[in-house]
């Protein structure tokens, strides 16, 4: 038997089958290093669910932390990039998660939420955005703003697996929780019954969207990362992983440009014009400077 992995917990692995069940098992450590999104194959032995076997994943979100690796989700078909309105507007950590879905080939969209606090100086990075290719979708959770447009990307027929990803704050959670009412996800609120401390989520979760009969869903609410390593990806990922920049690196001189002091750089003369805009330029160079400061010395 087969099912797709929700959560895993300690050494409790939950899997949800094809027919919409849940259940609950456990199996060995190395079963158990599975992450939401991942298939397993499960026995029942004495009454109890056991993994046995994790299939191959692909389109998984990798980030590494610390010089591990990290895997966050497996078999993405979409992964929502959220970010929100005011100081959580970080287009640092939207580029690298953008790069890590990219390498991975898993289709990304960026959904700005909190718009009740206001749009007008977005306008411009959220343009940039658009100009690459990347859908954006603007949201409020909290007034109910935009949360058609994400149920109908949703509802794609092409996306089984989805994942919520972006910085502590921007409101997964309270998307989460528009999008499948009364899943009451953990959100950052004040709780109820101390009145103090924020209830943010600390571990990936599946949730079930629509009903097994009419191609049910799972969306992964991620938690939340303040910062989004990125030392395990290639040089050469990350230049074709900007799309600005793999279409102008044609014109280097060298095929293998870096874009960093190389002559007739045409990505550096790009972003001179213009044409490249300097805080994409940026990003680029600080998962650049991130990787090689990742490689052993006689590589760097
Ligand atoms: N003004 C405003 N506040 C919002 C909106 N969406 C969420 N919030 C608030 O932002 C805070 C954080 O929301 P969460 O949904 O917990 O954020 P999260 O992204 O899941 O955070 P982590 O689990 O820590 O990664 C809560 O206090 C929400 O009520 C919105 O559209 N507008
Ligand atoms: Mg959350
Ligand atoms: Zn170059």
């Amino acid at each position: 038997m087969t099912g797709t992995v929700l959560e895993v917990s300690r050494r409790f692995v939950t899997i949800v089958r094809s027919d919409g069940s849940v259940l609950t098992g456990t199996g060995s450590s190395k079963t158990l290093e599975v992450v939401a999104g991942d298939v397993v194959s499960f026995e029942r032995r004495d009454g109890e669910v056991f993994v046995t076997t994790v299939e191959p994943s692909t389109r998984n979100l990798f980030r590494s932390t610390n010089g591990k690796l990290k895997k966050m989700g497996a078999n993405i078909d979409l992964l929502l990039v959220i970010t929100a309105s005011g100081a959580t507007f970080n287009p640092v950590v939207i580029d690298r998660m953008l790069v890590a879905a990219q390498v991975q080939s898993i289709p990304a969209t960026l959904v700005v939420n909190k718009i009740d606090l206001g749009t007008e100086h977005l306008d411009e990075m959220v343009a940039v955005y658009q100009r690459i290719g990347v859908p954006v979708i603007f949201s409020s959770a909290k007034q109910g703003d935009g949360i058609d447009r994400i149920i109908s990307v949703v509802q794609e027929p092409t996306a089984r697996v989805l994942a919520l990803c972006g910085v502590s704050g921007v409101g997964k959670s309270s998307i989460l929780n528009k999008l499948i009412p009364g899943t009451r996800t953990k959100t950052g609120e004040v709780s109820d019954k101390t009145g103090q401390g924020k209830q943010t989520t600390t571990q990936p979760r599946g949730f079930l969207y629509g009903e097994p009969s009419s191609g049910q869903k799972i969306i992964i609410d991620l938690p939340g990362v303040q910062f989004f390593g990125l030392s395990h990806i290639s040089l050469e990922q990350v230049g074709s992983a900007f799309q600005e920049i793999r279409e102008a690196a044609s014109g280097c001189r060298f095929g293998d440009c870096k874009h960093l002091k190389e002559p007739e750089c045409a990505v550096k003369e790009a972003v001179d014009r213009g044409e490249i805009t300097p805080w994409r330029y940026e990003s680029y160079l600080q998962i650049v400077e991130e990787i090689r400061d990742a490689l052993p010395t006689w590589r760097q």
